[in-house]
């Protein structure tokens, strides 16, 4: 049944939509299955997404028909359609009256996954007007609250030079714990890798207290403040919440220096929310293992990692991993940039739609995949700027002088960028940058060809 009759106008004027303010509009690449025509596809899509089915159905009333997703552009070249979701379709919470993310998903990215008549279909943007920005939480602890901890300038504090405990599993308590303090003596900033959480081999709570010492020691070494981002995602919202309170008990005063991590992608909304709102002074970092199956260049369903993104600062991520935009060992492009700037800007224009924050507080790029030393100048040209935090595991762990000395290279891999130095050169008076060229010889060759002639006996 071809429902464009009700379902699309393609009068519709998408300034006019924005200026109203009163429509959530998405941007998908959509194919229909051969034998649909187009508008007819999309149709069906806004209709299955909002107020209808295949079908008429006899309960539909007037008012009914004025919450209509419509179709208001498409252009069949392209595969682009845009819909307008008026507002009050998405669901409010009971206890506050706030939106939530399960909401948008389910309606905006739902069903019409399934559907027969549709080959595939793809979100690759979306708007939020005014009103929804009010209605999400957003962060509420961001980088600044990190930078000073750290002692550093609360605006442009620059680089957060951290790691990921490696290897990923397999590591007892004490360890585990020698490998954080380890780092903790080059680095700022360590992060429990996504699996790690309370494995019998390591349980949470005999690793956790010994990670807390390790810091204090590390603290009282080095004379400056550390920070530990500890994975505190579950199944269960009551073990989340029992986590996250062991931990913040077991670190005590320096609480602060606490990060949750939560695998955002497998967990779900339901867990980012949990940790949003539990436990708000902490910084909150959207870990995004998984997200590969759908934002995907290669995934023609789903959404993008730049949607994943955006969605995560409405629902009040402090940081979430943005990739390392082809410099990592990650799936990415230099034009990923994008994922990073539309969460740390007051406004951006994406790939469909310029979007305002309307003073919603931003979210850090966390930078984080097969990232070493000898590639943070190149990532930091391309980006622009350095005000992010990078975990690099095998980068640090995987430097022939241990991970304090791993540590020291990424730092000197930033300033090596902030001079805007050659780094072979720079690398003839930065001792742990140039064990990096050796430490990890492949990257060396292909980054810099002919470092081997320059640092031979510097
Ligand atoms: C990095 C690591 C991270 C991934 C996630 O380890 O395990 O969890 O980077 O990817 P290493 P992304 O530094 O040893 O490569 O950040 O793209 O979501």
């Amino acid at each position: 049944m071809d429902q464009s009759n009700r379902y699309a106008d393609l009068s519709l004027d998408e300034a006019d939509l924005i200026a109203g303010g009163q429509h959530i509009l998405c941007a998908y690449t959509m194919q229909p299955k051969a034998g649909t025509g187009y508008l007819e596809a999309a149709a069906h899509f806004a209709a299955e997404s909002s107020t209808g089915t295949n079908v008429e159905v006899s309960t539909t009333d007037d008012f009914t028909k004025g919450v209509d997703a419509l179709v208001y552009h498409v252009d069949e070249a392209a595969q682009d359609m845009r819909i307008a979701y008026p507002l009050d379709l998405f669901d409010r919470n009971i206890i506050d009256g706030r939106m939530m993310l399960a909401s948008f998903l389910t309606l905006t990215i739902g069903n019409n996954q399934g559907m027969g008549d549709i080959a595939h279909a793809k979100m690759y943007d979306f708007y939020m007007p005014r009103r929804a920005i009010e209605l999400f939480d957003g962060p509420a602890v961001g980088i600044q609250e990190l930078w000073r901890i750290l002692g550093r300038d609360v605006v442009d504090g620059g680089y957060i030079c951290g790691t990921i405990i490696k290897p990923k599993l397999g590591l007892r308590p004490e360890p585990f714990a020698r490998a954080a303090y380890d780092f903790w003596l080059g680095g700022d900033f360590i992060k429990n890798d996504e699996p790690q959480g309370n494995q019998v081999f390591a349980p949470l709570k005999t690793t956790i207290p010994l990670v807390y010492d390790a810091m204090k020691r590390a603290m009282d070494e080095t004379g400056e403040a550390k920070l530990f981002s500890a994975n505190i995602t579950a199944d269960d919202h009551a073990e989340m919440l029992a986590r996250g309170e062991f931990i913040l008990a077991a670190f005590g005063p320096d609480a602060d220096k606490v990060a949750f991590l939560v695998d955002g992608f497998v967990a779900g909304p339901a867990a980012v929310t949990t940790v949003r709102r539990y436990f708000p002074r902490q910084f909150l970092h959207y870990h995004r293992a998984g997200h590969g199956m759908i934002t995907s260049p290669s995934s023609q369903r789903g959404y993008t990692s730049y949607v994943l993104a955006k969605m995560a600062r409405l629902q009040g991520a402090s940081g979430i991993h943005v990739g390392t935009m082809g410099y990592g060992k990650m799936e990415g492009a230099k034009d990923d940039r994008a994922s990073a700037y539309i969460i740390e800007r007051d406004e951006f224009q994406g790939p469909a739609y310029f979007q305002q924050w309307w003073g919603m507080r931003p979210t850090v790029p966390i930078v984080s995949g097969g990232m070493n030393a000898l590639r943070l100048p190149g990532f930091f040209a391309n980006l622009g700027h350095a005000n992010v935090i990078n975990t690099a595991g095998g980068g640090s762990y995987g430097h022939l002088d241990g991970p304090a000395a791993g540590a020291r290279s990424l730092r000197q891999g930033h300033e090596c960028w902030v001079a805007g130095a050659d780094p072979v050169e720079w690398a003839k008076d930065h001792r742990e940058f140039a064990r990096a060229f050796e430490s990890f010889p492949g990257d060396a060759d292909t980054l810099f060809p002919g470092w081997r002639d320059t640092l031979a006996g510097s």
